[in-house]
Parts: structure tokens; sequence; C-alpha cells
């Protein structure tokens, strides 16, 4: 029985989707529900970033996820979510791979973001739950070159690997098909249920800046930290914070 977007609100325009299902998780909304938006006038990213979100072309779609897990045991949710996204891109052709802990990439180019955001309160009749809002920003139809200058460099589309467009409501089924299992498996066994599965998509050649330390990324710990190898051989564990390609 599949219960992603068994509630949908599809929105022509909105500030940012993240902001919206918050407000909805807070009145109560069922897990599952999913708000979509054609486009974004305040679009998110972590750290206080702007998501360019461009009407007519993208996906920006969050989704209320509800567990009786511990809040602080949901921040992986981002990877679980990250496998399901480059399998959806995948299925279009293109050949997307993971950046810790939540970019989507072709190349060194970003072609997805994902923004996991706590409710801070989970809402009546859910109030013995933990609730999370799970955003995923897709370039869809976009070609890169429209979108802002600073941001058009170093990112890509699934239009823009492919040569052409695809149908966003069909895209938009499809994620959320692929997205679901991985949902649950993470739900029901944590970091270990989906470690593999994301390891297999990351991306492995690139070299990662991260705070105090510079290298290639190995794979997951079994709390979701990234265990990064410097020039020297040395494995980091990377909790929290940002890495960027260097
Ligand atoms: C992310 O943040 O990658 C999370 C993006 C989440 C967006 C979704 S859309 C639906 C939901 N509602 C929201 O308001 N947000 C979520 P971060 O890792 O901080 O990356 C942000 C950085 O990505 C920016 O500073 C830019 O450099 C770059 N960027 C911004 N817009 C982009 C785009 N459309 N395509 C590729 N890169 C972009």
């Amino acid at each position: 029985m599949s219960w992603l977007g068994g509630e949908r609100i599809d929105l022509d325009e909105c500030e940012s989707t993240n902001d919206l299902a918050l407000v909805h998780a807070r009145a109560g909304a069922v897990h599952g529900t999913v708000i979509t938006a054609d486009r974004q006038s305040a679009g998110r990213g972590r750290l206080g970033r702007t998501w360019a979100s461009p009407p007519g072309t993208n996906l920006y779609l969050s989704a209320i996820v509800r567990s009786p897990r511990p809040l602080a045991e949901l921040a992986p949710l981002t990877l679980a979510l990250g496998i399901g996204v480059v399998d959806a891109v995948r299925a279009e052709g293109v050949a997307a791979q993971l950046k810790w802990p939540n970019d989507v990439l072709v190349g060194t180019r970003k072609l997805a973001g994902i923004l996991c955001e706590a409710c801070p309160e989970p809402g009546r009749g859910n109030a013995t739950d933990s609730c999370v809002v799970a955003g995923i920003g897709i370039n869809v139809n976009v070609r890169a070159a429209e979108l802002p200058a600073e941001v058009a460099a170093r990112a890509t589309s699934i239009a823009d690997q492919r040569g052409g467009p695809v149908d966003r409501a069909a895209f938009t089924r499809g994620l959320l098909a692929t997205l679901e299992p991985w949902i649950d498996r993470f739900l029901a066994g944590g970091v270990p249920a989906i470690a593999a599965a994301w390891e297999a998509r990351l991306a492995t050649g690139l070299t990662l800046r991260t705070g105090g330390h510079t290298g290639t990324a190995l794979g997951l710990d079994r709390d979701g930290a990234l265990r990064l190898r410097d020039a020297h051989g040395v494995i980091h564990r990377i909790h929290a914070g940002d890495v960027e390609l260097a």
C-alpha cells in the first residue's frame, strides 16, 4: 500500500514548499503528505543558502515523514532520499551520483539537492511521533544556462543531460514510487539498511574539502557520517558541516 503522496497539494507558486510543509505538519497533516510548487519565490538550501527555483521547468517537492523513532535518529533520512532521487534520475537515462550528504551530481555538476528539516511541533494527534519535512529540488527541464549566473556554471539538469525535456508529472510519479521503499527501509532499519545502496551510488572520484580535511569519499559509518580518506591515507569521520568539491 503506497503512502507517499497519498495526500498531495500541488501549487503554482509558494515561497518554499518546505515552509508550507512545516505549517501543514503542525496542523496535523498525515505521514506521506506531499506538497509541490511550480515555482518558489524563496526556495531554500542548507545554511541559509538559496535554491534557484524558476517556474515551469523543475521539481520542488516536500514530503511530511512521521516516525516513532526519536528525531535525532532521523537525520540520515537525507541519505535514503538521495538514493531514491539518483534512481529516479537514472531511470531517465542520466548517470547521477551522490555526494555526501545531500547532493545529486552528474560529474561535478549539481542536478538536485535535498533539505530535511525537523518539525518543531509534530502536530495534534501525532504527539508521540517525530516529524521531518523532506525537501527535494531537482533540475528537470531547466537548462543550466538559464539559472542565475552564480549557479549556472556548476549546475545541470535532466534536460541538459538528455538533450531534451521529460514529462514532469510522470517523472514526479516515478520519483515518489522510487523514494517510498527507501524511506521505508531507512525508517525500519536505520543507516545499516541503506548504507550499501548509498555507497553503490557514491561519486568516488571526487576530491572533497570539509572543515580541516581534504580527501576522497570512501563511504558511510553506521551513524551516517562520511568516511573521508586524506592524502596521507588517514580516514576521518565527517558528521556535519559542509563538504565542497576541491
Ligand atoms: C541544497 O542545499 O542542495 C538543498 C536544496 C533543497 C531545495 C528544495 S526545493 C523544495 C524544498 N523547498 C525549499 O525551499 N527547499 C527544498 P545546499 O546544499 O545548501 O545547496 C545550495 C547551493 O546549491 C546554492 O548555494 C547554490 O550554489 C546551488 N544551487 C542553488 N540553486 C540550484 C539549482 N537550481 N541547481 C543547482 N545548484 C543550485
